[in-house]
């Protein structure tokens, strides 16, 4: 007998307003990635030394194209994403309604946000890359535009914590439904990351940018960035969680075996925020010992994940195996690889595996620092951010597309292809980046400009360049698929989320019960918050405002 993981299971409908905001977040978000998508080809191509952006209309330089890529593509379409899916998942994991001025009020601040940012970004004064260390500058316009955008996630937040209180008094003593659970842990640890970049933004870099301080503090900016610029990668990542735990099982026809290492798994993510100091081993100002343990911690957090991989892929075997596969692995390719949605999904986790080894080895201290600044980071990260959660964005999108607007998805047959042939594309690319950084090829650097090059990078650029090319072309497959759903697939009203069951009800006493008291959880990551930051954060006080701003022209 196995259990679903929603509080009303058969009934529940999201009323259809509350559908047509999330419907709108989704598709904002995809518009704005469709844009950035097209920015990344001249990236890709770049580290062959062809240039292509002066064929872009009003891109001045390979940085200004950059910032936009990175800005699009993982901060607001991540956003937009999560705060329409999870709110979506929020809803239907408590069978409740959300609260329509929340969900209102987060769609149109991240909005306004974002397209204050496009608009800073666009006029090319705010060539900062998606890092925005200071002293680079922008106009206050991009400042405020990404602090509306982190306010639309707060707001959301907020909506979740409202919902499930009127849940609670419904439901006194019952555990909250596990989608639920999953869906309002993901932002209660993203409301604690946030902190760092919100105070960066909005008590550093958006004076100055006004004019109002005399200089900016980069060391200490950059500190405060990476306190949110690691966990947010854990933002991206969690809504697609909440996918390969919660549907993933049900839509491969497995089933969840355990509802408390998946409970487990969102805790440790929220208990081990402070792991920012790994993207600034190099950096000057931060002590060895710091740096050292948060190596450490930094280890810690691949934890949560490799029980993922164990949960997950136990419930995929459970499928296959369902579905007639035996053996060690012949199971693996017994499961529906012909419905787009898992198959996307599956070739994501795939290459995670792959993420989640380059992303140990980019934490290993003495690793990082051969490979810092290189391309080798870019060639992680398109495994992670790049496909673990993009290509499951797209693989949840070939059902909640066609759940949102009620219709049959267009040519599943050419969603299928695109999925392998993304799949394919972003192993060529990342190998190209991956070799290019261990010979030293630089990320962020617009080669086809540079005075200076070496030999050995030569076949890694041309190998990115083509992988990158192709990634485009899966790209623009995934949008035809998308427009002709939505314009010309067939009608059908029955469509519903996909939820899994688990195995067993998750137990109504003992010591698990206490996993749905999050204050604790939070009240445990903000004590290890000041133990790691506390120090640095004392020693870097009162911050030191005499760096002027440089602008890229
Ligand atoms: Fe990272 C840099 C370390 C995960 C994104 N990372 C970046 C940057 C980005 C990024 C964007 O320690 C660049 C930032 C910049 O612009 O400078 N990263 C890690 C570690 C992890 C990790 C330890 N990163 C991510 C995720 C990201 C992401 C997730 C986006 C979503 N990363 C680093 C470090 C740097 C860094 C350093 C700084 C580098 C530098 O010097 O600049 C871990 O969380 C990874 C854990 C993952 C796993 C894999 C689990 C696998 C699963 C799939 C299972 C497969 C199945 C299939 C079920 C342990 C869950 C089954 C089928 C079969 C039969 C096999
Ligand atoms: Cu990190």
């Amino acid at each position: 007998m196995s259990t679903p993981i929603v509080s009303d299971p058969a009934e529940f409908l999201v009323p259809q307003n509350q559908l047509n905001v999330v419907r709108w977040n989704i598709y904002f978000g995809f518009a704005i990635l469709a844009i950035g998508v097209i920015m990344g080809l001249d990236q890709a191509l770049n580290y062959a030394r062809i240039n292509i952006f002066q064929y872009y209309p009003g891109i001045r330089s390979y940085y200004q194209g950059l910032t936009i890529h990175g800005v699009f593509n993982v901060l607001v379409l991540t956003t937009a994403f999560a705060n329409g899916f999870i709110a979506l998942t929020t809803a239907r994991g408590l069978g409740r309604k959300l609260n329509d001025a929340l969900l209102q009020a987060a769609f149109w601040t991240l909005l306004i946000g974002s397209l204050l940012a496009a608009y800073a970004m666009l006029i090319g004064k705010a060539t900062v890359l998606y890092t925005f260390y200071p002293p680079l500058k922008a106009d206050w316009t991009f400042y405020l535009g990404l602090a509306l955008v982190v306010i639309s996630t707060w707001i959301t937040s907020a909506n979740q914590l409202v919902v499930l209180r009127g849940w609670r008094k419904e439901h006194p003593g019952e555990r909250i439904p596990l989608m639920a659970f999953m869906s309002i842990a993901t932002y209660v640890m993203w409301d604690i990351a946030s902190v760092g970049l919100a105070v960066e933004v909005v008590a550093l870099l958006l004076p100055w940018s006004l004019g109002l301080l005399p200089g900016v503090d980069p060391m200490l900016s950059r500190t405060l960035f990476w306190f949110t610029g690691h966990p947010i990668v854990y933002f991206w990542l969690l809504p697609v969680y909440v996918s390969w735990y919660g549907m993933i099982p049900r839509q491969a026809g497995g089933v969840l075996f355990s509802d408390t290492l998946t409970r487990v798994a969102f805790i440790l993510f929220i208990l081990l925020v402070p792991v920012g100091f790994h993207h600034q081993f190099v950096d000057p100002g931060i002590s060895e010992g710091l740096k050292f343990t948060v190596a450490f911690i930094t280890f810690a957090i691949f934890f949560p994940s490799l029980m993922t991989a164990f949960a997950v892929m136990y419930a995929l075997e459970i499928a296959g195996r369902r579905r007639g596969g035996t053996g060690l692995i012949s199971w693996f390719f017994k499961i529906p690889w012909n419905d787009p949605s898992v198959a996307a999904q599956v070739l994501a986790m795939l290459a995670f595996l792959l993420g989640g080894i380059s992303g140990l080895m980019n934490a290993s201290y003495t690793m990082n620092m051969e490979i810092h600044n290189t391309a080798f980071v870019p060639g992680h990260f398109h495994l992670t951010i790049g496909t673990a959660v993009a290509l499951s964005y797209m693989g949840i999108a070939y059902w909640l597309i066609p759940f949102l607007e009620q219709r049959e998805l267009w040519s599943p047959r050419l969603a299928r292809i695109q999925a392998f042939l993304y799949f394919g594309a972003v192993l060529i690319f990342s190998t190209g980046m991956t070799a290019g950084g261990l010979q030293g090829m630089p990320r962020r650097t617009d080669l086809s400009d540079a005075t200076y090059n070496l030999p050995s990078w030569r076949i890694p650029g041309i190998v990115t360049a083509v992988g990158g090319s192709l990634m485009f072309v899966s790209m623009v497959l995934f949008f035809v698929v998308m427009v002709m759903t939505i314009f010309a697939g067939k009608k059908n009203r029955t469509l519903d989320i996909p939820f899994t069951e688990t195995v067993q009800t998750p137990p109504a006493g003992g010591w698990q019960i206490q996993l749905d008291q999050l204050r604790y959880w939070v009240l445990a990551s903000i004590v290890l918050v000041a133990l790691v930051y506390g120090p640095f954060i004392y020693a870097h006080f009162p911050p030191n405002l005499s760096s002027p701003g440089l602008q890229y022209p």
